[in-house]
């Protein structure tokens, strides 16, 4: 395994929403249809040195509003829903799991909250030896937004996208991939505004003067944690890693735009 650094491998990184995965007008309906097509998506791409990481939808997040997870530990009460946070976690995360390898995908889950310590919310400890040595080995590591420990918090909600930015900075990634359930980027939310603009390509500088004129937008704070994507990925457009974002409940998308095929999506680059 000597003389294989990370930095050469690579890796892309690929986010699945959870709005794709699971249907979040239901708490804990997976869409198991759009798992198996991903997890073929995923299996017939081929990519060397991909890592995966996938949203709560409506397994995480409503457990995690439940018990004010984010908020931190507070009473005995929200120690439990931590623990059922957790774990309606880890039974999305094994169903995707079982997903790709019934389909040959050699794909190893990786628990975040057994290898990450945030502080106010923010991953300050991150043991990844058993994540690079995966990857060396041509393994595909799943990962998934969690509930985790914080060191001022106690605990809180550690979502895929700050996961994914970190991962890709860590690992001086080849390119970020975000699959959601709309085609892109837009100003305004396409889902309630027919007159929302989709972006196809953004500088870092044109997103930070997207970031400030949304951040007074009303209309954008219902656009299901778009912006707030793009607040976490900053940090790694600016290490000059490339971000797609791209529709997942596509058929096709996500496989196209691994491969390196042109979709419909917006392209967020340095410059
Ligand atoms: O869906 C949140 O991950 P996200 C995970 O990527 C939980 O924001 C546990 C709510």
């Amino acid at each position: 395994m000597k003389g294989l650094g990370l930095s050469e491998l690579k890796p892309t990184v690929l986010k699945i929403g959870g709005s794709v995965i699971t249907d979040k007008g239901e708490e804990l309906k997976v869409r198991m249809q759009a798992m198996n097509r991903l997890a073929e998506e995923i299996r017939d791409a081929g990519v060397q040195n991909l890592v995966v990481v996938h949203g709560g939808g409506s397994f995480g997040h409503p457990l995690a509003q439940k018990y004010a997870i984010r908020e931190g530990f507070k009473e005995k009460v929200n120690r439990v829903g931590f623990s059922e946070t957790h774990h309606v976690m880890t039974v999305l995360n094994g169903l995707f799991m079982d997903a790709l390898i019934w389909r040959n995908v050699p794909a190893v889950s990786i628990t975040p909250s057994s290898c990450i310590i945030t502080k106010n919310g923010r991953i300050q400890c991150f043991e990844d030896a058993p994540l690079r040595m995966l990857l060396k080995m041509g393994f595909l590591p799943v990962l998934y937004g969690d509930a985790v420990l914080d060191k001022e918090l106690g605990f809180t909600i550690l979502s895929g996208d700050q996961l994914v930015s970190v991962l890709a900075t860590m690992f001086n990634a080849e390119r970020i991939i975000i699959g959601v359930d709309v085609d892109g980027l837009y100003d305004a939310d396409p889902k309630v505004d027919k007159n929302a603009k989709m972006f196809k390509h953004l500088t870092l500088d044109e997103l930070k003067e997207l970031q400030s004129k949304l951040d007074k937008s009303k209309t954008y704070d219902v656009t299901g944690g778009m912006f707030g994507k793009i607040v976490e990925l900053l940090p790694a457009t600016k290490h000059g890693i490339p971000v797609i974002i791209v529709n997942a409940a596509k058929p096709g998308y996500v496989q196209k735009v691994l491969e390196g095929k042109k979709v419909k999506s917006t392209l967020v680059e340095k410059e």
